[in-house]
């Protein structure tokens, strides 16, 4: 059995089936994992989203912010923008069975002992066991009674530093955003604004991966999306950014555990 984790797919189906095609991915053997982002944007979200429910037990994924929009606009809340095409999936009959099952995913998972996959990342104050309690959290709350007023309460830029003191709703609200739209920090502290690439930040900014986290040992991997303007480079070994941006036309990228290998098809 193979594990293979995808980047961003965005509503890409084609470019998904292409590069699955290219890794020989087995749907009766191996397992999918994705970043998140499953939707949007991209030309075919009702396929692709469909296509990953089908794979039953052979696929899992975390959340990206992209997909906790989409759960958000299930309850009511906030408008879809025209640029993310999801029309055609919102007006499914099959969108209530979708919307419950990606209700069910967390914003952090472990494919192997030592290895985490997040959407965006983890925040440089958190160890892999602290972050994975906090996705815990969330993924029990859209399970629970209060998923409704926790999705209310979810938008918004602060605060901007964790603080283990956080009340529960700007705790929740920190932990969404660190989990699923976190790039750049000033010091602690999350800044949303920028966007591009390294080089061209701002010199107080700093990735996120090059905050030294003194909480995660050397043997620890981490797997993003979120953050197609990298392309992938964090010059790290274990920081594996796969958001290539094979929805601007770019490439898909898809991480082989075993081997460690990245398979790239392009758009
Ligand atoms: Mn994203």
């Amino acid at each position: 059995m193979n594990n293979f984790v995808v980047g961003d797919i965005q509503g890409c189906y084609k470019g998904l089936k292409s590069l699955l095609n290219k890794a020989r991915f087995n749907p009766q053997q191996d397992k999918l994992w994705a970043v998140g982002d499953l939707i949007a944007r991209g030309p075919n979200s009702l396929e692709s989203l469909k296509y990953l429910y089908d794979l039953g037990e052979h696929f899992d994924t975390v959340l990206g912010n992209h997909d906790l929009h989409l759960i958000a606009m299930a309850h009511g809340i906030g408008e879809p923008k025209p640029a993310d095409k999801l029309t055609k999936l919102m007006n499914h009959k099959s969108f209530p069975i979708l919307v419950d099952w990606l209700m069910k995913k967390p914003l952090a998972i472990k494919p192997s002992k030592n290895i985490l996959i997040s959407h965006a990342g983890l925040y440089p104050a958190w160890s892999i066991s602290k972050g994975l309690a906090l996705s815990e959290d969330i993924q029990a709350t859209l399970q629970s009674d209060n998923a409704l007023s926790f999705l209310k309460e979810m938008y918004g830029n602060t605060p901007d530093t964790w603080s283990d003191d956080l009340k529960l709703k700007m705790r929740r609200r920190f932990v969404v955003n660190a989990f699923t739209r976190m790039r750049y920090l000033n010091g602690m502290a999350l800044e949303f604004k920028t966007k591009c690439a390294p080089s061209l930040a701002p010199q107080e900014l700093k990735p996120w991966f090059d905050v030294h986290n003194k909480k995660l040992k050397e043997n620890k991997t981490l797997i993003f999306g979120h953050w197609a303007s990298l392309m992938g480079k964090t010059n790290k070994s274990n920081i594996i950014g796969l958001d290539t941006g094979f929805v601007w036309g770019k490439e898909m990228s898809l991480y082989h555990i075993e081997s460690q290998q990245i398979i790239r098809h392009s758009a």
